[in-house]
């Protein structure tokens, strides 16, 4: 893919990041009842520097089937908070007891166990009472509310933690690792598309092709993921690591070796680019942020 497609797609991601920042900023300025230190936690954890990719691709989703993407931006928020409650929540000493995450202490390590914890249930709220009250007409809120709701909850993002933690120290195979991640990474952004084509209000055929994308350009970010950390490794250790030697986490390089790994991403982008196209040219976009996934430093 030559790079001034990857380029316009970057600028065009720049250009959502600050729409998302700015509507981030001004859903978690509480006027009053919100005790200064939750407010402190939750702007902490969710306006660090991450990625947004998630809220890029409701924005991107809603684009590729028609509609403006200011009108997604509410849903946009409510994902990315979704998100930033499972990073506050994964960080835990319960869960992955981790000390840094977007570059800065981890929400736990900054203010304090129960901080941290409360503050991302507060992000679990607000991100559903947005969808509620922002998002128009309230029939499309409604679905909205129960395709987040499914894919945050038992079934999906917090089944998926779940076995992943039951897994730890466990000898998986492909299938069973690609299970979990379908439900841990995969269904945010698969739910992340589905809500932008919803908004759209988009041919029920042109939603399900955007789900497939989202999952299948879900599990590829798991896999350049695990990828990367091996690199990172790789550099600090002068060695490959299969297992995340502190969690016992299996990950797909430890499982599959680093070449099947990338041939498997590189599948995975090529069937997200082709479910993508049933939408047509408006997807290009989403075409070029699939390749960017797969060539992505971080
Ligand atoms: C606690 C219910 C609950 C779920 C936790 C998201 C998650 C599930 C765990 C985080 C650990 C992890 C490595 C998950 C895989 C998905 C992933 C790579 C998350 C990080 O996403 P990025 O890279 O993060 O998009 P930024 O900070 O850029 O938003």
């Amino acid at each position: 893919m030559p790079d001034i497609v990857l380029d316009d797609i970057s600028s065009q991601l720049d250009r959502l990041r600050t729409e998302v920042d700015r509507a981030l900023r001004h859903y978690t300025r509480f006027d009053d009842g919100c005790p200064e230190l939750l407010q402190s936690a939750i702007r902490y954890s969710l306006l660090a520097p991450g990625k947004r990719l998630r809220p890029c691709l409701v924005l991107l989703a809603a684009e590729a089937c028609g509609q403006r993407s200011t009108t997604a931006l509410p849903a946009a928020c409510a994902v990315e908070m979704i998100h930033a409650y499972s990073l506050i929540h994964d960080d835990l000493p319960a869960m992955d007891d981790d000390d840094m995450r977007r570059g800065q202490p981890t929400c736990h390590r900054q203010f304090d166990e129960a901080t941290a914890i409360l503050a991302g249930d507060a992000l679990l709220a607000l991100a559903f009472q947005i969808l509620a009250k922002d998002i128009r007409p309230p029939a499309v809120a409604v679905r909205c509310l129960h395709e987040l709701a499914l894919s945050a909850g038992a079934t999906q993002l917090v089944g998926g933690q779940v076995a992943d933690l039951t897994a730890e120290f466990c000898d998986l195979d492909a299938q069973e690792l690609v299970a979990i991640h379908r439900r841990k990474t995969g269904a945010m952004f698969r739910v992340a598309l589905g809500l932008g084509a919803m908004i759209a209000e988009a041919p029920v055929e042109h939603i399900r092709a955007l789900n497939t994308y989202g999952e299948k350009l879900g599990l590829a970010f798991q896999i350049t993921d695990d990828l990367l950390d091996v690199a990172g490794e790789e550099a600090e250790l002068g060695k490959r690591v299969g297992k995340d030697a502190g969690h016992g986490k299996l990950t797909y390089p430890g499982l599959l070796g680093v070449t099947e790994s990338r041939r498997r991403a590189a599948a995975l982008i090529q069937e997200a680019c082709e479910a993508a196209t049933v939408i047509g040219e408006s997807a290009a976009p989403l075409l070029q942020l699939a390749h960017l996934v797969l060539a992505r430093k971080r």
